[in-house]
């Protein structure tokens, strides 16, 4: 912590700090948190923020892996920091006292090694993203071209992506006689744990065998089922903070009542009491995270690129469009949950909760920010649901649509012919694939079809998925998406959910 900052941060820090319901001063760091964006703070440091009301040893060393924005606005005020929740009943705010550093990647590396290395330190969480694992996303695998994996295969004690910094910091706590910690992944990957300890041990092997076989039998890394809504903080965010609180909070976080954290109970060097501040701590985390990514995420990003394409700036204006609504509530209700396994409780009451948490008219929650990073998102929230569907002979309407808008908006340019800033690791693949193909739907989806990153084999050449999207995607191409929907749900309103001969050409 430093002991600069201005009059005003400084008085934020000694409010917020006023506020806790723990003595921050006795709080020992055991948790570094790779990735402090806007959704851990939100999350993960807020139950952690609980846990030390009875226990100060979890406190929470963070890293900036990309930019150090968030470093910046919180070393002023000690990165104490407002957590502000909204509804339509207003908001409440809470102050939250769990991280105790933020570290800039990029700036100050080797403290960051050490932090990981320190013996107090028993795990390393993540919210890097989808796209921060450097993986396929379609396989799960480690992607050994990525440029930061090729960079942490040249440079391994100056490592920067968050594969090359657990490996590097497992190699010297192993060094010093020091156990390793357990890599607790809070990001919407498909089995999270298994695929974090894929990735990490496959770069470790590229290193060297013996450092991949420690991480293989040492190293644990449960999986978990994250969720809640948080969009990026933004100056108008700053403002309300400001008028309901009185403090000038640099980077409050703004998110909903909502909160859900599933965590598969497996660490062997300890974990905080996650149950006792309302996590559910379980064997098999699996069906809870196919459960959310499914049912939640993928129509969170149907609903943003159908959204953003039909002119809606934020998801709550955008769920109040009925026909899109209906699509959305169709797409969970017909084709997500009936892909999912039993046990999961009342998945109807779950979808119907989704729709309200989106229509929260106090969540600026924008379409575009849930456009990002397709290429990364599509096979775990749409692509699974179309998988099992097609393997079962059930209709793939919706899902289908969902992919198509994606396809749609990856082209750059929106129905209005204005340009789309689409953010994405692939998009000036995207970008070419969409120029090469001129607008001809065919052309479009069989370029995009062929980007294996994202589609595996069986889905490109499966003949029914492809007509269904080139369909829709004629469709949204020449009447646009609020259109395509509308003549979706006509089409679909009574359609018992089978796929039929007539369905490729369901609009
Ligand atoms: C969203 C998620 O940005 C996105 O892609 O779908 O971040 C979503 O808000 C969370 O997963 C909800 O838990």
């Amino acid at each position: 912590m430093t002991d600069g900052g201005t009059d005003t941060s400084r008085s934020v820090a000694a409010a917020l700090s006023a506020r806790l319901s723990y003595d921050r001063r006795r709080v020992t760091p055991g948790i570094v948190h790779l990735g402090v964006g806007a959704f851990c703070r939100a999350h993960v440091a807020a139950y952690i923020d609980e846990v030390l009301e009875t226990d100060p040893s979890w406190g929470i060393v963070g890293a900036s892996l990309r930019r150090a924005d968030t470093k910046n606005a919180l070393d002023p005020q000690s990165f104490l920091y407002t957590l502000a929740i909204l509804s339509g009943a207003g908001m409440t705010t809470r102050a939250i006292g769990s991280l105790l550093d933020v570290l800039d990647a990029g700036t100050q590396r080797a403290q960051l090694i050490s932090a990981m290395v320190d013996p107090r330190i028993r795990i390393v969480t993540l919210t890097v993203t989808e796209k921060g694992y450097c993986h396929d996303p379609a396989t799960g695998e480690l992607d050994p071209r990525h440029p930061d994996i090729l960079n942490d295969i040249a440079e391994p004690a100056a490592p920067v992506s968050a594969p090359g910094l657990i490996v590097r910091a497992i190699e010297l706590r192993r060094a010093a006689g020091v156990a390793p910690f357990t890599v607790l992944s809070c990001d919407n990957l498909p089995a999270n744990g298994e695929t974090t300890a894929r990735i990490v041990a496959g770069f470790a092997a590229l290193r060297s065998e013996a450092i991949a076989e420690h991480i293989r039998r040492n190293v644990a890394f449960p999986s978990t089922m994250v969720d809640r809504i948080v969009p990026a903080t933004t100056a108008a965010d700053r403002k309300l903070v400001l008028e309901a609180t009185g403090l000038d909070d640099a980077w409050p976080v703004m998110t909903e009542p909502f909160t859900q954290w599933v965590v598969e109970d497996r660490f062997p060097t300890g974990r905080p009491s996650l149950e006792n501040v309302g996590a559910q701590l379980v064997d098999d985390v699996r069906p809870y995270e196919v459960m959310k990514l499914r049912v939640l995420n993928g129509a969170h990003s149907t609903l943003a690129y159908l959204g953003y394409l039909a002119g809606y700036e934020l998801v709550s204006d955008a769920i109040a469009d009925q026909e899109l609504r209906t699509l959305i509530s169709d797409l969970m209700t017909r084709e997500a949950i009936e892909t999912l396994p039993d046990g999961l409780g009342d998945l109807h009451a779950y979808a119907h909760e989704i729709l309200q948490r989106f229509a929260n008219p106090a969540l600026r929650h924008r379409t575009w920010q849930i456009c990002m990073d397709g290429s990364q998102k599509l096979p775990q929230r749409l692509l699974g649901t179309v998988r099992d569907r097609l393997a079962a002979g059930l209709a793939i309407t919706r899902s289908a649509l969902g992919v198509a808008a994606w396809m749609r908006y990856v082209t750059g340019v929106d129905e209005r012919g204005g340009l789309i800033d689409v953010r994405d690791p692939l998009a000036s693949r995207l970008r070419m694939i969409a120029d090469k193909a001129a607008g001809r739907p065919a052309a479009l989806v069989d370029g995009l079809l062929g980007v294996t990153e994202i589609f595996s084999v069986d889905l490109k050449t499966n003949g029914a998925f492809r007509r269904l999207v080139t369909d829709h995607l004629a469709s949204l191409f020449q009447f646009g998406a609020a259109e395509t929907v509308r003549r979706v749900n006509q089409a679909n309103c009574f359609s018992p959910g089978h796929l039929s001969r007539g369905q490729a050409v369901d609009h």
